[in-house]
């Protein structure tokens, strides 16, 4: 799973299907996000940053399937789950058949689905194989609305087949009125609290839903969301490790799953507004193989020796479950699949209880066309703490036949007249693969260490070895009645991983090296490889008949090795140095004041939730006017804001103080400051966080958001309240950045956070920094940026201070709001900025809008540009485009 609406710069959309496709993969699931398309009714967008059809593009180009899942609902922990601002104020209930939202479901998906039907595998125009209709959609469902939506995609010429994600709730959608073709099964067993990310749950089920379709692991847990306060996508990255995708990938082939998409594997931003409140901050890392920068971790080489390893053996795409002879350890547990048409037997060997950490070692017995075997002959098979084991026997491997082997197998090709196999182990575990022929072959050992037995009774050619990181162990095996020889390599789990294959147009090639292989382009004796090194070092290449390399352009001058292969080196980037920030501030709380004119404010004449007038997303600002006969005392104010939201109340601009969402607090009012028998000004401040998700369909997300009540004590006047969010409303007047980039704060109708907004007349300031007054302070960073051309470099902002003071903050970056930052909540201090949105070479504005709570810890800690790496790299980044400061728009 991928959201390209979590990375607002396009050309990054490449760099991830390519980072996918390159990591094994085959497919991609996309969640199309509606809220992120349309602001009004009517209006949609699917240019710049929303152009899918751009994003389709690059999927065919890149050579990867996707799976579409346009929602309308689709939950992922983003605002209103995908529903605008604009469907929430519908009447009728979300999900169901309701005119009102059916006719507005109808609208998106007919939007939408004129650009998915350009790009479908079964007009033979594009990658889309699949079409999931709605999400979970298992509580409170209508099949009618299924049904007609179905019917409704289909006459927009959707012709893949349907798919459905069962997750819970009665409703499967496998038969009767509104079923899907196929039903997949999300099951996310570690969970989604990372505060104990060595604690293990059990293995889960995975459903035949129908007995005509695959058995579909429609959402498998690839990492988890983190909420506020939570403990960090580290420890989400551990809770989700290389061992848990091992023990759980495998167990669901061992189930008979033959599609498994992992939600996510690539991390993301939930920039401007788009986090659901409840569930996550900005930060949509997920603990995830590729993480919100679009770093590769150690979960991703995980992924790519499963992902190489399904696309290599065929056989695995049509098995039946098997019963298999226990394991001589009763600890250990086995399952076993067998393909019906070639007899080809995988073993998936697992601890019976997968949460243990012992080290157990056991046989097995193997019976196959080819014999009964005790598995190993020699040694025996380790499982050392939470792992798990996926051999395969009765294999015909290119011209070879592999008995078995107790080694895993990541890729085979035939490549220039010899076969290559990638076989690979634990470090220090010993492996045995047994081979058959029909006389006796030739063995030689290039490189390592490992022994041949040969039984001429069978024709087994039976090696023994073990698996050593940095030392490869290289053997050729040729004749044995053999139409082409072996060239056998014998990996740790981690050298396995530095391989890349890729299948060109002259055939598949094989690399070991580099940080990423993007392509391989191959004509002749010439081989053309783009890709990105972390530093510089050596590069093999295994391509028929190749003699000339190049490397992004650039000859890689290569010389012939024993294996059939050439090796060079590849050049390394250049150090990146970042300067560091001077500052300009200004206060931003004149709203609060009593001289601050609010008559062109929206008079709240419908109540005083903020969505029926179009404020949707963000800070909204509310002016009461009183006339009281009596001093007032105290207000006792809540609102509704969504978990981490808050607000804070001023009357006749003396601060009264603040509170969290949802709870109410009663602030006193200080003698003096109430004016009797005069117009006085309540002004509160409500920082609306987001609207919930809708799991179950029953409009959880409609939960208003804004003020919800305001007594006051001490007299008994009324209040008349106007009003105030983003400049626009639900017409936002930046559509690039479009109507989840700001709300309503004075500096955001102003343009503070945008390029080339004067602030020539702010003051000059350094941080840290203390205002000593509660309430909304911008600051702003005018940088000037040389990074080194070629290289991706991704950036980050990154802030620190002491979590006593209490301040929430909005972090602008070129006009683009990369994230929200709560200083005494945490836990989210590094802010990840995506190229495209940066300016390599030249001018880029930063600007935080900080609102602090207290006068005595008002302010803001230190922030820094923080170079999380750098690449030399092929990638080109596009500059995204958007619109700097205009008077006419933000001056009034
Ligand atoms: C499942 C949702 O389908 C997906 O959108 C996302 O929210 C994911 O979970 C969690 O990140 S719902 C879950 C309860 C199975």
């Amino acid at each position: 799973e991928f959201h390209y609406w979590r990375l607002p710069s396009p050309s990054l959309w490449l760099d991830a299907l390519q980072k996918l496709k390159a990591g094994g993969y085959n497919a991609v699931t996309l969640y199309f996000d509606w809220a992120y398309h349309s602001p009004a009714p009517g209006v949609y967008d699917f240019t710049g940053i929303r152009d899918v059809d751009r994003l389709l593009d690059m999927a065919q180009q890149v050579g990867i399937y996707v799976i579409a899942r346009p929602g309308p609902y689709i939950n992922a922990e983003t605002d209103s789950g995908g529903f605008p601002g604009w469907v929430d104020t519908l009447k009728g209930r979300s999900r169901s058949g309701a005119a009102d939202f059916q006719a507005a479901s109808d609208e998106w998906l007919t939007h939408v689905d004129q650009i998915l039907a350009r790009h479908q595998y079964t007009d033979g125009r594009g990658p889309i194989i699949l079409y999931q209709i709605e999400n979970e959609y298992g509580y409170n469902t209508d099949a009618g609305y299924m049904a007609h939506t179905e019917q409704l995609v289909r006459s927009h010429g959707i012709s893949v087949p349907f798919t459905q994600n069962h997750c819970c709730g009665d409703s499967t959608w496998a038969t009767g009125t509104g079923a899907v073709d196929i039903v997949g099964q999300d099951s996310y067993p570690q969970g989604f609290d990372c505060s104990n990310p060595t604690t293990w749950h059990g293995v889960d089920s995975l459903p035949r839903f129908r007995d005509d379709a695959p058995i579909y692991a429609a959402e498998y847990q690839g990492g988890s969301f983190d909420p506020w306060g939570g403990p960090g996508y580290d420890k989400c990255r551990q809770l989700t490790g290389p061992d848990f995708e091992k023990v759980f990938y495998q167990n669901n082939i061992a189930r008979g799953a033959t599609m498994q998409s992992f939600y996510m594997t690539v991390g993301g931003t939930s920039w401007g507004w788009l986090p659901d409140p409840s569930q996550v901050y900005s930060s949509y890392d997920y603990g995830a193989p590729i993480d919100e920068s679009r770093q590769l971790t150690s979960k991703a080489d995980e992924f790519k020796r499963l992902g190489y390893f399904v696309n290599a053996v065929a056989p695995l795409a049509k098995t039946d479950s098997a019963t298999a002879p226990a394991p001589s350890n009763s600890a250990i547990h086995e399952d076993l699949r067998v393909n019906p048409d070639t007899k080809t037997q995988f073993v998936v060997l697992r601890h019976n209880d997968v949460t243990s950490t012992s080290d157990d070692t056991t046989t097995i017995k193997l019976s196959t066309v080819d014999g009964t075997y005790p598995v190993p002959q020699t040694g025996r098979i380790r499982l050392s703490g939470r792992d798990s084991k996926l051999f395969v026997a009765h294999y015909t491997m290119g011209a070879s036949k592999l008995v078995y082997s107790t080694s895993e197998i990541l890729t085979h090709a035939t490549i220039g007249g010899q076969d290559i196999a990638v076989l690979y182990g634990r470090n220090g575990q010993s492996g045995e693969t047994v081979l058959r022929y029909s006389s006796r072959p030739t063995v030689t050992v290039q490189s390592g260490t490992a022994t041949s037995t040969w039984d001429a009774t069978k024709g087994d050619l039976r090696l023994d070895y073990s698996h050593t990181n940095g030392t490869p162990i290289h053997l050729r095996i040729s004749g044995g009645g053999t139409a082409r020889p072996l060239e056998l390599i014998l990996a740790s789990d981690s050298d396995a991983a530095a391989y890349w294959r890729y299948d060109t147009g002259s055939g598949p090639v094989l690399i070991r090296g580099g940080y990423l292989l993007r392509t391989a382009t191959g004509s002749g004796s010439k081989l053309a490889l783009t890709g990105d090194t972390r530093s510089a070092g050596p590069v093999e290449v295994f391509g028929a008949g190749v003699t000339s390399v190049t490397w992004n352009g650039a000859v890689v001058p290569t010389t012939a090795t024993a294996f059939g292969s050439r090796t060079g080196s590849l050049p390394g980037p250049v150090p990146v140095s970042l300067p560091s920030l001077t500052w300009k501030t200004h206060s931003d709380t004149a709203e609060a004041g009593t001289s601050f004119a609010d008559s062109g404010w929206t008079h709240a004449t419908k109540g005083l939730a903020a969505d029926p007038y179009g404020f949707h997303h963000g800070n909204v600002w509310y002016r009461g006017h009183l006339t009281p006969t009596g001093a007032v005392t105290s207000v006792t104010v809540n609102a509704t804001t969504g978990t981490s939201g808050s607000f804070a109340a001023w009357l006749n601009g003396t601060y009264l103080g603040s509170g969290k969402g949802g709870r109410s607090i009663t602030l006193t009012v200080p003698s003096g400051v109430t004016k009797t028998g005069r117009d006085n000004v309540l002004a509160v401040l409500v920082d609306d966080a987001g609207h919930n998700e809708d799991f179950k369909a029953d409009d959880t997300q409609k939960e208003p958001r804004g003020l919800t009540s305001v007594t006051l004590a001490g007299t008994s006047a009324s209040i008349d309240w106007r009003i105030q969010g983003d400049l626009g409303a639900d017409h936002p007047v930046d559509p690039v950045r479009g109507p989840l980039n700001v709300g309503g704060l004075g500096g955001e109708r102003h343009g503070w956070f945008l390029p080339g907004f004067p602030d020539s007349g702010w003051s000059t300031t350094t941080l840290p920094h203390s205002t000593g007054t509660a309430g909304v302070a911008w600051y702003r960073s005018t940088v000037t940026l040389k990074l080194p051309a070629n290289q991706d470099t991704p950036l980050a902002l990154s802030i620190a201070d002491s979590a006593s003071r209490h301040y929430s903050a909005l972090l602008f970056v070129n006009g683009w709001q990369v994230g929200r930052y709560v200083n005494d909540v945490g836990p989210q201090h590094l802010f990840p900025i995506p190229p495209g949105i940066v300016n390599p070479s030249g001018t880029n504005t930063i600007a935080i809008a900080v609102w602090s709570k207290d006068d005595t810890s008002a302010g803001l800690g230190t922030v820094s540009l923080a170079a999380l790496n750098t690449y030399a790299t092929s990638l080109t980044v596009g500059t995204v485009q958007a619109p700097g400061y205009d008077p006419a728009i933000y001056g009034g």
